[in-house]
Order: structure tokens, then sequence, then C-alpha cells
């Protein structure tokens, strides 16, 4: 049966309307997760680790006497590194330091800290400094992504944060020797088989076995999203992510079979996920079509990219590349990729993504697992204005002022006129004292 993906044609006089209907996408909060919870929180937050346990006993039916019973040991993430095949070994060590090695340029590009002298010798800076302590979440379950370890943990080794503690729930008990053998590749300093919004209540508080972190990052079902939120601002978060978009930019160069394929690979990860395809040339949709409906049926998760592509997804015709540019630019995807002989001609037109993907051989899944770049991105449009997960989310800056005496005569008298200007009398003679006279 032909994959019934919406087509849509920018010139047809009902496009705008069909493509908002495309766009629509709501993060619904529901009224029963979040005060379930704000309970889970409030417990965690009264009893500490009692709370912590009880609940992973009750949702992860995992039994354990002691926190001390759900820590996983650096030992015990070595045992699973050293368990997997040779080719995953090599695979998680190769893509682990590619990642590092990109944040590693990150962080000498716009990590470091500066500082000038002016005329008068007064010195002016910022300085950058890690943060201490960070939690990284790790969903258990479907949503179980090794990739996603490196791509949390790595940014943060290389902003040189002294601890990284992740969690993990383990349902029934079962661990996942893939996610434990990357902790161990990215440095991970402690671990805990503790999940949801018990855990990111564990992390945000502290409790007597786990210590409180500065910021939590990584993914989450709905319960750990809502968690997430509510300790915002006791500890820093990343982002809240929704489902995983794609959207291909193509000039009618490439194979269609490569492009459907990228356009099953993000669909694949959740039947709420947007992959869009945006191309001038009538024909190469039509071939992108056929495609798609000859290789889905050889896809185990065939049910999941059908359902994605038939609600989210989309084929739009435009009248030209620049048009197709332009649309990009309102959608501001996850993931762009410019499916193009000349993609160097159309990337300057492309303001908002979250990555960008240049040419016929840069599939998308590349960057996911070990091109370098981050796979953690912004979604929903929230390309418009935020950035990847990077080494400068594990870092804050201070400001740095050390003004000299000639300095302070200059300045003197400016800050004391604003300062009386606000009625701050103190603040005016603090600045006035230091005037020679
Ligand atoms: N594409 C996902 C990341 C991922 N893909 C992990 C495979 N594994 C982020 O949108
Ligand atoms: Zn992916």
């Amino acid at each position: 049966m032909s994959i019934a993906v919406r087509h849509l044609d920018t010139s047809s006089a009902t496009f705008d309307a069909d493509f908002q209907r495309v766009l629509h996408w709501s993060a619904e909060t529901d009224a029963e997760i979040e005060s379930r919870v704000a309970d889970i929180l409030a417990d965690v937050k009264a009893r500490g680790d009692a709370a912590v346990l009880a609940y992973t006993a009750r949702f992860d039916r995992l039994d354990a006497p002691c926190m001390a019973a759900l820590e996983l040991t650096r030992d015990e993430l070595k045992a699973a590194f050293d368990a997997i095949t040779p080719a995953q070994r090599h695979a998680l060590e190769t893509a682990a330091a590619r990642v590092r090695s990109y944040h590693e340029r990150q962080l000498q590009a716009c990590g470091l800290s500066w500082s000038y002298r002016d005329a008068d010798g007064t010195l002016l800076g910022q300085k950058v400094t890690p943060l201490d302590r960070v939690g990284i979440y790790v969903p258990g379950g479907k949503a179980a992504y090794p990739s996603s370890v490196l791509m949390n943990a790595l940014p943060a080794h290389v902003a040189g944060v002294g601890e990284i503690i992740m969690v993990v729930p383990t349902p029934g008990g079962e661990r996942n020797a893939l996610v434990l053998a990357a902790a161990y590749v990215a440095g991970v300093s402690r671990a805990f088989t503790i999940g949801g919004a018990q855990a990111v209540g564990a992390l945000a508080f502290g409790t007597a076995s786990i210590p409180r972190v500065d910021k939590i990052t990584g993914p989450g079902n709905a319960y750990v999203a809502s968690a997430k939120r509510r300790v915002f601002g006791q500890v820093g978060i990343d982002m809240i992510a929704g489902p995983s978009e794609i959207l291909v930019l193509a000039d009618g160069s490439t194979p269609p079979d490569w492009v459907a394929m990228d356009l099953f690979s993000q669909a694949e990860h959740d039947e709420l996920a947007q992959s869009i395809l945006l191309c001038p040339d009538a024909a190469y949709i039509d071939a992108v079509q056929a495609a798609m409906d000859r290789l889905i049926g050889a896809m185990p998760r065939r049910n999941v990219i059908r359902a994605s592509l038939e609600g989210r997804g989309a084929l739009i015709r435009t009248r030209s590349m620049e048009e197709a540019c332009e649309i990009s630019n309102r959608i501001a995807p996850e993931h762009l990729e410019v499916s193009s002989a000349d993609p160097h001609r159309w990337e300057p037109l492309l303001r908002h993504a979250g990555a960008i993907f240049l040419g016929a051989y840069t599939s998308e899944s590349l960057g996911d697992y070990c091109a370098g770049p981050n796979h953690v991105l912004p979604t929903s449009g929230t390309a418009r204005f935020s950035s990847p997960l990077g080494v400068y989310d594990f870092q804050k800056r201070s400001s740095l002022i050390e003004v000299s005496e000639a300095g302070a005569q200059v300045l003197g008298p400016i800050a004391a006129e604003l300062a009386y200007g606000e009625g701050l009398q103190a603040h005016a003679q603090a600045a006035e004292f230091r005037l020679r006279r």
C-alpha cells in the first residue's frame, strides 16, 4: 500500500492553509501528568533516598534495599564495555573520538576566557568556568540511545565539568549494555539505575546518596520533561526536546532511494516525528514517493514510519530552490539536508536550522552518530532562537573588572551622576570617595 504522505504545491491556492496544517504542533501539557510529577518531586524533596527507592520499586519494578544497590560502579561500566563486541567497541570509540574533537574545537572557538585593558589601564574581561557537577538523564526502554550518552557527556567533559552523574531507568532490572559502555567511554563519573521524575528530583535537590547537580540535560518522556520544567531555576536544564524532524531540500540530483531512506530515518524515531521534502522538480518528488513505497516493506519499524509520514510528513513542490530555502527558514527544522549538487550555493540562504547537512553524501544519520557535531538539537521551530547542545551549555561566564586609579577618575563622576539620578547616594559616594581631590 502506497504511503499516503501529503503532497503540497506552493503554487496551489490552498498552499498557505495546507502548510499551516503541516506545521501545526502543540506539545500539550497533561494536567494529570503535571500533578503526579509535582507530588513525586515534593516527596523526593521531603524524603530523599526513601522516596526514590519507593518510586523505583513501583514504576520500574526494581526493589533495592538502599541507593548503593542502584549505583553502577566504574568497574561495572567497564565490564559492560568489555562485554560488547569488538565492532561495537570500535564504533563507540571512533564516534566518541570524533565528537570529542569537534567539541574541543568549539571550546577553542567560543569557550575561553578573554580580557583587555582600555586606555586608562582598566581591565575588563570575561572569565569562563565549567559547571561543577551535571546530571545526564538517559531514557530507558524504547528510546535508550547510547549515542545520546556520548552527545550529552562528551561536551560536559570537554568543558571541564568536575563530575558527571548519569541516571538511567532499568525497568525490571534490565540494563542496556551499550548505554553502560557508552557511559564508560564518555567518562561518566557516577551512574544510578533510576529514572522518571524521581530521578530528576534526586539530581535537582540531592539526597543522602545522590549529589545535587547544577544542571540536568538529556531527553525523556512526558514525566521527565515536566519534572525538568519544574526544577528549572533551582538547577539549569538544557531544553525540552520535541519529536525528531528532518527537512530535505533537494534539487533532484541525489538518488531518490537515498532521500527516501533519510526521510524514513527520522520518521522511524516516533509516530510524531516529522519528515518533509522540499523540491522544485515534480518528477523527482514522484520518484521519492515511489522509492518510499518500494522500501517501506523491508523496514522493521514500518508501522512507526508510516504513521509519522502519513500524520505529519509532507512532500512539497516549490517554484524554485530559492523558494524552498525560504520555506525551510519558516520551518526552522531540527535537521536540514541540502541534497544538492551545489549545496554551497544554497547554504548562505539558510538561516534557521539545528544542523545543516550539505551534499548528497551527508546523510543525517551520520550526524546522529559519529560525524562529530552534537545530535541534541532544537526542535519544533526553536532553531529560530536556540542552538545545538554544546560545550557552552556546560560553562558559565563571570565578568571581570579591575578599574585603575586613572580609570576611577573618569568613571567616578559618570557613575555618581547616574546614581544621584536614581536617588542612590551610597552608590554615588562609593564612586566619589575614590576621586583624587
Ligand atoms: N535523531 C535523534 C538522535 C538519534 N538518532 C539518536 C539516532 N539515535 C535526534 O533528533
Ligand atoms: Zn536519529
